[in-house]
């Protein structure tokens, strides 16, 4: 059967296609959809994990209880489970695992732009990168296949345009999951110094293996064509290629590590110019270069940084360029914001207004970093905010400065890798006020369940974490709930928490208005009394707008859009602002 999807949903599909029993992950574009899609076929278990360590382990423990297995991550999800995976390849796998991660080239919607390929050399193991859905929906059934004959974890990468875009995909014939042995083996699974030196050895072995078979699997091919120009590519890349020069002769790798040394040399020697053409890392250059080949074109005419597109790819030859219209430089910037009545609106009016200093976390209040809020002043990564305000703290105290920090972090973040820094807080006798927005959802990336939303990832309703009961557990004696939408309240309990010496914690419990389609009223701006002052527009709402009311620009609300949460209401100090519709 022949279905028009996406490279996400394309592995979700062969996952349960190639025998696939359990897959873990934890949402991060553009990876999320991949687990989405797993959770709507039957006879596969899947689940979202706290975070991506934890989905890693599941997958490891199920492989060795002898599942066929998948994780799901974005980039820089591997870098959290990172610490499996490094010992996983020193293990192998009982059943085939694959771990899959997306790579965001262009940054479309990440922290940074890291080159998931370097993972594959670090830990050693097997990468395939597909170009299309097709090779994704293939490159699993062979993914698990080479897990199992080389006994080694597999990494499918994507990047952006293959996780998103829809290609045809010819389903194969279905492979009943058969659930093996659960391996007992002690000297493959308990990784101590002595059995560990035993397994590097082999994990050496098993490269000079994978080399070998790089050499003849036809998951990397030849397409001899035209010999004055010669690509070695991969991936997204490749669809560029194509597209950039249809004539050329490639070499595409679907197999991206180890590299076939061989047929590299080979398809070399037999063009004229030879070119690499891979996106963000020379991982190819560098390594093609170090088998002493000649590299014509490189990295030295394609950047490090962005994404590669067919025009790129003609000027790094130094031919025209033809393709796209430039972009308009003169729109206005329109950055993203809160949704009309998002809970995270007024947390981030006060901290604007009381000027503190915000150690932000990743979540949709990540944007309140942005003008003309700018009530954020770092953010490294996923769980770093409360860790970070803690040594802020902590230097502060040494240099006598007395401002105490506030660390915002969503319920998601706050269950992945928050917790862990609120317990240091409390032991190391920090003095920081955290604020954890529960909204109960994961929603920068689409309101995912997660454990404090009641529901697990195929629906099931699931015990549901008190955040307060946690976090009086990880020793926090002063934890109050807060109501966002209300600013004096909210105001009151920030300057309480930074007044009061110590650790000291807010929920907010306000729900994800877009996850829960939450209505609450609808407001509407009296021109008679509005003076125009435009104070109210500081909440950054799409709602609000100004029209020209006699001979003033006044505020309007717009019906359609206005969710009633009454922020900008308590800002207006002509009471201009009213409840029209409860
Ligand atoms: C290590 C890592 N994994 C996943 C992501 C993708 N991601 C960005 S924000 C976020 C969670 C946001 O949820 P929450 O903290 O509850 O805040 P909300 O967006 O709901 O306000 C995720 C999973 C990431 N940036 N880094």
């Amino acid at each position: 059967m022949k279905k028009i999807i996406s490279g996400n949903e394309a592995i979700a599909l062969s996952f349960g296609d190639s025998g696939g029993v359990f897959a873990s992950g934890y949402p991060g574009t553009p990876s999320t959809e991949t687990l989405e899609e797993v959770a709507r076929l039957d006879e596969v278990y899947c689940e979202w994990a706290p975070n991506e360590k934890v989905a890693l382990e599941s997958v490891i423990g199920a492989s060795i209880a002898g599942g066929r297995c998948l994780s799901t991550m974005k980039h820089v999800g591997v870098n959290v489970a990172a610490d499996a995976l490094m010992t996983l390849t020193y293990t192998g796998v009982n059943a085939g695992l694959i771990l899959m991660v997306a790579d965001d080239p262009g940054m479309h919607s990440s922290q940074n732009e890291q080159d998931s390929r370097n993972y594959a050399r670090f830990a050693k193991v097997p990468m395939l990168d597909p170009a299309d859905s097709q090779e994704a929906y293939d490159f699993v059934r062979a993914g698990f296949e080479i897990s199992e004959q080389f006994d080694t974890p597999l990494m499918l990468r994507t990047t952006t345009r293959i996780a998103h875009a829809k290609g045809v995909v010819e389903q194969r014939e279905k492979i009943k999951p058969v659930v093996g042995e659960w391996a007992r083996n002690v000297p493959k699974y308990v990784m101590l110094p002595n059995f560990g030196k035993i397994k590097h050895g082999e994990v050496e072995e098993r490269l000079l293996k994978l080399r070998e078979f790089a050499e003849t699997t036809p998951l990397n091919r030849v397409e001899m064509a035209d010999t004055e120009l010669g690509i070695l590519t991969s991936g997204i890349s490749y669809q560029h290629v194509r597209e950039a020069y249809p004539n050329a002769s490639v070499l595409k790798l679907g197999l991206v590590h180890p590299l076939p040394e061989k047929k590299i040399r080979a398809f070399a020697a037999k063009v004229r110019r030879f070119m690499i053409v891979e996106e963000m890392d020379a991982i190819f250059e560098e390594q093609v270069r170090a088998m002493g080949i000649r590299v014509d074109i490189g990295k030295d005419r394609i950047s490090y940084c962005g994404e590669v597109s067919a025009d790129i790819v003609r000027a790094a030859l130094g031919d025209a360029v033809t393709g796209s219209a430039p972009p308009v430089a003169d729109l206005p910037q329109r950055p993203p914001t809160f949704c009309p009545g998002c809970a995270h609106r007024g947390l981030f009016t006060i901290l604007s207004k009381l000027k503190a200093f915000v150690s932000g976390d990743i979540g949709c209040y990540t944007l309140g970093a942005l003008p003309p809020i700018s009530a954020m002043h770092s953010c490294i990564c996923m769980g770093a905010s409360i860790s970070a305000a803690h040594g802020m703290a902590k230097v502060n105290e040494i240099a006598g400065r007395t401002e105490k920090p506030v660390a915002v972090i969503g319920d998601s973040t706050f269950f992945h890798s928050g917790m862990t820094g609120l317990l240091s807080l409390a032991y190391n006798g920090g003095n920081a006020l955290v604020v954890i927005m529960d909204n109960r959802t994961t929603g920068m990336t689409g309101g995912q369940e997660n454990p404090g939303s009641g529901r697990v990832l195929q629906g099931e309703p699931a015990r549901q974490v008190d955040i307060a009961t946690l976090v009086k557990a990880l020793g926090i004696d002063n934890v109050a709930e807060i109501n966002t939408y209300d600013l004096a309240e909210t105001e009151a309990a920030i300057r309480k928490g930074l007044e009061t010496p110590g650790p000291y914690v807010l929920i907010d419990k306000n729900p994800c208005i877009l996850r829960y389609r939450v209505k609450q009223s609808m407001l509407a701006v009296d021109l008679e009394k509005c003076s125009g002052c435009r104070a109210c527009l500081k909440v950054t709402c799409v709602a609000l707008g100004m029209v020209p009311a006699g001979d003033k620009m006044k505020v309007q609300i717009d019906p359609n859009i206005c969710n009633g949460c009454g922020v900008c209401a308590q800002l207006c100090k002509f009471d201009a602002m009213s409840v029209v519709k409860g």
